[in-house]
């Protein structure tokens, strides 16, 4: 049993690591964004914009936690997963960007602040989702000279691997079947809104986990039990996401509360209730950790899955 200093204790080291890990991808991702004069100073200032709008970087973080869980005995400087932890955020601010269109989700708040084509207009932001999503790729292609074939392979598959994520089998697929569905209540079931959420937000997230164990050297078995490990957590994100949007203060979510029964949208909460939902969650909280377990895989991961259980925002 765990006593409360020694939680408390476990808390403030996570708390810590985590601080870390994002002023690392902070960092990364400052030197790696296009700069004027190599491109125009617009398009810069508009990709930045989003970048640096207070996420809370869960996707790198995961990216990270899971090269270091499959690493443990090997230096931070040796750890190779910091680009692919870049370009995960780059894709999911992409993916926001363009979410929050008129076209879209047509939202005005995120993060707090006014959304990106409010700021830029529209045809800025569609171009800066479009720079941000190119730029991802550019840096998971991007080797050097001194690559080992066996870091190349990994790189390759990583990837592939954030690619199928982000595009029609992925992500986008799960715009698709969202935007068909806005307005159709009761259309969803609890089967179908899995399938949705896991294309649209769980995909990205088991890649980002995935893409740490590969670029940190672990076997397929442990890359799969990350996986595993991550759809579950996909899952308790995307519910807690939908629980926020029933109850978080727009202040504290930093969106526009309420936009999902506004829109329509079957949730969990709409279809369980908001109690019921929370036990869900934790169920897939539960299973996440267990997949960890099982596998033998320890480290940062279990607090991320406490992280995402217990988060305001
Ligand atoms: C436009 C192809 C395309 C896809 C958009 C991710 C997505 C698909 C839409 C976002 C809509 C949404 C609110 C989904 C719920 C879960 C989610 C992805 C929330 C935002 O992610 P956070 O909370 O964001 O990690 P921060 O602000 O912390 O970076």
């Amino acid at each position: 049993m765990t006593s409360p200093s020694e939680a408390a204790a476990q808390r403030a080291a996570f708390d810590e690591y985590a601080r870390e890990r994002r002023a690392e991808v902070d960092a990364a991702l400052e030197r790696l964004l296009p700069t004027s004069p190599a491109c125009p100073p617009l398009i810069a200032d508009a990709m930045r914009y989003t970048v640096f709008a207070g996420g809370k970087r869960l996707r790198p973080l995961l990216t990270l936690a899971a090269a270091d869980s499959v690493a443990a005995d090997r230096p931070w400087e040796d750890r190779e997963a910091l680009p692919a932890a870049c370009a995960v955020e780059l894709i999911h601010a992409y993916s926001l960007v363009h979410d929050d269109l008129p076209a879209m989700d047509n939202d005005t708040l995120r993060r707090g602040k006014p959304t990106a084509h409010v700021v830029y207009g529209e045809g800025i932001a569609i171009l800066a989702g479009d720079a941000l999503l190119t730029e991802a790729f550019r840096v998971l292609a991007r080797g050097s000279a001194s690559e080992t074939p066996d870091r190349r392979g990994r790189r390759l598959r990583t990837l592939e691997r954030i690619a199928a994520a982000a595009g029609a089998e992925g992500m986008v697929g799960g715009q698709v079947i969202d935007l068909a569905a806005t307005g159709a209540t009761g259309a969803f079931d609890e089967a179908r809104i899995r399938a949705l959420h896991g294309r649209k937000t769980g995909a990205l997230i088991r890649a980002a986990a995935v893409a740490g164990a590969i670029m940190g050297g672990s076997t397929d078995a442990t890359a799969d039990a990350v996986d595993r490990y991550a759809a579950h957590l996909g899952l308790a994100f995307q519910i807690v996401d939908d629980i926020l949007d029933v109850e978080g203060a727009q202040q504290q979510i930093g969106k526009t509360a309420g936009k999902d029964a506004e829109a329509g949208k079957t949730t969990y909460p709409a279809l369980f209730g908001v109690n019921e939902s929370r036990r869900l969650a934790a169920r897939s909280i539960a299973d996440a950790k267990a997949e960890l377990g099982a596998a033998g895989i320890g480290g940062r991961l279990f607090e991320i899955a406490d992280w995402v259980l217990g988060r305001t925002r």
